[in-house]
């Protein structure tokens, strides 16, 4: 069928979004396998145990390798998922990672808590599958749980017929193609005057010509004030005279 997604976490419950809207239709349509898994059914202690102190001292615990081990080969069996181990001290997570993972067959997210996991556990199965600790952004949460529901979401609605309009994938901010690099800019809707509010009257227009040009323009303004970043990496050459008037 679908994409196999393995969710192994001791909090299987943060993930009932993944029941309803657009992820929860594709995998009702058979288009996303998610399949969940407790961290503590492998921890056969009677505390079920999952943690301990990390060694060379400081704060928090660490999560324990062979309870982690355990999981993995009972989740992958002989198979080869990718392997996704969320952390903010992994790679960014950007739009071309969602696309790269979107194109997987199978992928298996580790979900941390406390400190982290016992690192052997990567080296180890960095030997037999492609592991990637990966990093939403600059903040820190208390555990992957949250971050890999943003991976989910992101990836899942790529997938081929998640989406109901295949054009809505194609122009977003961050994908590669159309205003490349840019954000997407403001966006209006019926009725024209709202609240003394007018809808810019180019849209009105029907001069298909105007109307790219204008959204071009708002696009790259939008980019100005809120991603500086992105406007150093724009190619000076896609830009003309009135761009650098803005
Ligand atoms: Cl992937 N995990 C945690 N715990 N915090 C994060 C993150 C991931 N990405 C950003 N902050």
């Amino acid at each position: 069928g679908g994409t196999r997604l393995d969710i192994i976490s001791i909090f299987p419950e943060y993930f009932a979004p993944l029941d309803v809207s657009l992820i929860g239709k594709a995998r009702e349509r058979g288009i996303l396998d998610v399949r969940l898994h407790q961290l503590r059914d492998w921890a056969h202690d009677v505390h079920k145990t999952v943690d301990d102190t990390p060694y060379g001292g400081g704060p928090g615990m660490v999560m324990k390798p062979e309870i982690w081990g355990a999981a993995i080969d009972t989740v992958i069996g002989d198979g080869a998922p990718r392997m996704i181990v969320p952390t903010p001290s992994g790679r960014p997570f950007t739009q071309e990672l969602a696309q790269e993972l979107a194109a997987e067959p199978w992928l298996l997210f580790a979900c941390g808590r406390y400190e982290g996991i016992d690192s052997r556990v990567m080296l180890e199965y960095g030997a037999r599958l492609r592991v990637d600790e990966v990093s939403i952004g600059d903040y820190v949460l208390a555990g992957g749980e949250v971050a890999v529901l943003v991976m989910v979401e992101a990836i899942g609605r790529l997938l081929p017929g998640v989406l109901g309009n295949v054009h809505s994938a194609v122009d977003d901010s961050f994908a590669p193609g159309a205003m490349r690099n840019l954000l997407e800019g403001p966006v209006y809707t019926k009725p024209p005057v709202w609240r003394g509010h007018e809808v810019p009257a180019v849209l009105l227009s029907g001069h298909h010509g105007k109307v790219a040009r204008w959204r071009r323009d708002e696009a790259l303004r939008r980019t100005i004030a809120n991603r500086p970043d992105l406007v150093a990496a724009i190619d000076p050459e896609t830009l003309d005279k009135r761009d650098r008037e803005l």
